[in-house]
């Protein structure tokens, strides 16, 4: 069960973040609208949230997973794997610091997004990506040792369609794991309940259970009704003009 979230609020400037798509620009009311959204959902599932302000400084610091990777045992603070973002974990720190007071961190030349990072129970998969080096996830490897989990890299770095690990599976669970088609043969899923989601709906793939309700992103109604099928409870929330910055729905929160 989650208890807290942390989000930040796009900047009027987020059209300036880094993209791989070419999905038109973002309408910053529309923006605005979809992250208060998305609040709203989370504090719908239960959550108490801190929202931090804009940050012009940082376009795409609204995507706050990618600085954090938070266990119920301890945080780590991240080494974001492009040029641009790198200063958003020194923005962020102070609200971290609020619940985990002494966060490991990860050290040059290491570099990690926490969007690469799947927690899956007690274990964790770690996307090797174009943002997170060996290095970063060798770090991370060793502090999610001490801190008591397991942890194996995936390398999606020659699948050019997503830019990080959780773009293309998402854990929601008692052992299921949301996959897209192309990643669903890996031999690490084996032991997996695996819901596969076909390349017509592959943005889908990033969704979040929270609590008792599991955020999927709206115009996938494939995956939704396969979701209720298996008794899930979707919250489906319009995530259009984050998607065009190449954002899924885990990237906009911290949830602990
Ligand atoms: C970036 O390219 O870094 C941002 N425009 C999108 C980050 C998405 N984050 C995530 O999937 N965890």
């Amino acid at each position: 069960m989650f208890k807290n979230a942390i989000v930040r609020i796009p900047g009027s400037n987020f059209d300036a973040g880094l993209t791989s798509v070419s999905l038109g620009r973002p309408d910053f009311e529309r923006v605005l609208q979809q992250h208060a959204q998305y609040c709203e959902a989370l504090i719908e599932c239960g959550l108490t949230i801190t929202t931090l302000d804009a940050d012009l400084r940082f376009p795409d610091s609204t995507f706050v997973e990618d600085t954090a990777v938070l266990t119920p045992n301890g945080a780590v603070l991240t080494r974001p794997g492009a040029a641009s973002r790198e200063g958003e974990v020194d923005a962020i720190r102070p609200a971290i610091l609020n619940y985990f007071p002494s966060p490991l961190t990860i050290e040059a030349p290491g570099t990690l997004d926490g969007g690469d990072i799947c927690e899956a129970g007690d274990h964790f998969f770690l996307g090797l990506s174009h943002r997170t080096n060996e290095e970063g996830a060798h770090q991370l490897a060793a502090h999610l040792a001490a801190l008591g989990y397991t942890s194996s890299t995936i390398d999606v770095r020659a699948m050019t369609s997503i830019l990080h690990l959780k773009s293309g599976i998402s854990y929601i669970g008692d052992n299921n794991l949301v996959v897209m088609e192309e990643m669903a043969d890996n031999p690490q899923f084996r032991s997996f309940n695996l819901i596969q989601v076909g390349l017509d709906e592959s943005y889908a793939a990033n969704c979040v259970r929270v609590n008792e309700r599991v955020l999927v992103a709206a115009g996938f109604p494939k995956l939704t009704a396969d979701l209720q099928a298996r008794g899930f409870d979707p919250l489906v929330l319009e995530m259009s003009e984050f998607q065009k910055m190449d954002g899924g729905l885990s990237c906009l929160s911290l949830r602990f």
